[in-house]
């Protein structure tokens, strides 16, 4: 058996009921399999695949909390430091009930390839809880934040570990979860990033991941003699990515047509409301039934639907596996030229395979949604400085890095004779930092 089977074989025996880990292990283990196969009697060697999927370290503890009944609420939290080859352990916190260790660790692990891209010295990692924030107030969501931080302070730091935002984590969590940390360290330290404006934060971070989403997006059609102008696309979710991702594609010329919450979805066929939506979303924390009151000529629709619409772009922009084989093939027979990833492997296996196979332009999470962790050390740049830049400078170096990735991952498939296959390339070329920065420390 092959180095690639035999590590897969071991990572689904020696943890078991972690199928999103699994999916992310098998994505990218597959697609190394050239570079494996050019050096295999060197990295098993090494052991490098397995020192590779085996977190330095996974942090499980309990959350006590008090509700605003006086009633003592438990919750789980997690911290999986992945990989620090590169530089401090830095990915965000995810608060949402389906969270589980397997999902953290298949975040983590991403993460790992995600930072490696951007260029800039962050290493993988990802935490989060089971805790939901919705229909919480807000002094339950500081008392859990309170909490978190009370275990959490002992993992992390500025130069060891740097948590951000995901799923349930935002602006509010990341300020309560700040405060707590100086509360119980004494330290003003830029330990976390997605803080506000007012205490470190950095300007276009909070619009980082859904921007550099579009400006890989962009640099990618182009390159392959498209314009966005004047495209239709389809967006799914309705948070801090997908926001951000349908403001952009407007600029660029396109027009956006769907977005979606857990509960339904929205067709507008004038154009999403973007400040609509911000009203919606973020300002009530409502649901999307509202939008209707904001659009009439817009239809709600109760559950799953957006890649049933007619679109030249798809971006997934919410969860994991949002977008299967069925809705793959609804895509392609709508004359689909382009899916480009905004959340973490939104896409399954299977429906990446098949838009592959069907000559749909496939970019993957970790690389084309690496702008909002770029622009998160940028932040930690600024902090360690002791200096705010414009929001002007620092989307510019954004659009940079985005457009650097793209390259990156094109010539990597290219070099390994994969041209066009983005996975492939992005797999490859987030690996070969981590494998020499890995080599060159020694075990
Ligand atoms: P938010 O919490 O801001 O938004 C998540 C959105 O997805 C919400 O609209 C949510 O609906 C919807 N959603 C639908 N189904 C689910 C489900 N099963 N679980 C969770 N959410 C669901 O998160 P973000 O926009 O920050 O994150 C979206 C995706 O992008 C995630 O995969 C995240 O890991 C990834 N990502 C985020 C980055 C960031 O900087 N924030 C950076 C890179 C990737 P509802 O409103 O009903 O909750
Ligand atoms: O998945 C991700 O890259 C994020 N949630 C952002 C992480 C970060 O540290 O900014």
């Amino acid at each position: 058996m092959g180095y690639v089977d035999e590590v897969l074989e071991k990572v689904i025996l020696k943890n078991p009921a972690e199928p999103e880990f699994h999916q992310a292990v098998k994505e990218v283990l597959e697609s190394l399999r050239p570079v494996v196969e050019a050096n295999e009697e060197k990295y098993r060697k090494e052991a490098i695949l397995e020192r590779l999927v085996e977190p330095d370290r996974q942090v499980i503890f309990r959350v006590p909390w008090v509700d605003d009944n006086g009633q003592m609420q438990v919750n789980r939290g997690f911290r999986v430091q992945f990989n620090n080859a590169i530089g401090p352990y830095k990915g965000g916190l995810r608060l949402h009930p389906s969270v589980n260790l397997g999902i953290i660790k298949f975040l983590g692990f991403e993460q790992v390839f995600k930072n490696s891209l951007t260029s800039l010295p962050i290493g993988g990692g990802k935490g989060g809880s089971d805790f939901d924030p919705k229909g919480k107030s807000d002094r339950e969501v500081m008392a859990f934040c309170q909490s978190f931080m009370t275990e959490l302070y002992k993992y992390i730091g500025k130069d060891t570990d740097v948590p951000a935002g995901d799923i349930g984590t935002g602006a509010r969590e990341i300020g309560y979860l700040f405060g707590q940390y100086k509360r119980i360290t004494g330290l003003y330290e830029g330990v976390l990033t997605g803080k506000g404006l007012s205490y470190g934060g950095s300007l276009a971070r909070t619009e980082a991941t859904g921007y550099g989403l579009l400006y890989f997006t962009k640099e990618m059609l182009a390159c392959n003699g498209i314009d966005i102008a004047g495209k239709t696309v389809v967006v799914s979710g309705a948070g801090n990515v997908a926001t951000y991702a349908i403001q952009k594609a407007q600029q660029m010329g396109a027009k956006v047509v769907t977005c979606s919450d857990s509960n339904g979805w929205v067709y507008d066929p004038d154009g999403i409301d973007v400040d609509a939506l911000i009203e919606i979303k973020q300002v009530k924390r409502a649901r999307l039934t509202e939008y209707k009151n904001y659009r009439p000529n817009s239809e709600y629709h109760e559950g799953k639907g957006v890649w049933t619409v007619k679109c030249d772009i798809a971006l997934p922009c919410a969860t994991q596996n949002e977008l299967n084989l069925d809705d793959a093939k609804a895509l392609v027979a709508n004359g689909v030229i382009a899916v480009a990833e905004g959340a973490n492997m939104p896409t399954t296996l299977e429906a990446t395979q098949y838009l592959q196979a069907n000559k749909v332009l496939f970019a993957p999470g970790k690389a084309s949604n690496a702008g909002g962790v770029a622009t998160s050390a940028l932040e930690m740049s600024q902090n360690s400085e002791r200096l705010s830049w414009t929001f002007d400078e620092v989307d510019a170096k954004l659009q940079g890095i985005m457009v650097n990735i793209f390259h990156n991952l094109d010539n990597a498939a290219k070099k390994y004779g994969y041209e066009g296959n983005y996975v492939v390339g992005a797999n490859i070329a987030g690996f070969e930092k981590v494998v020499d920065a890995m080599l060159a420390q020694g075990v």
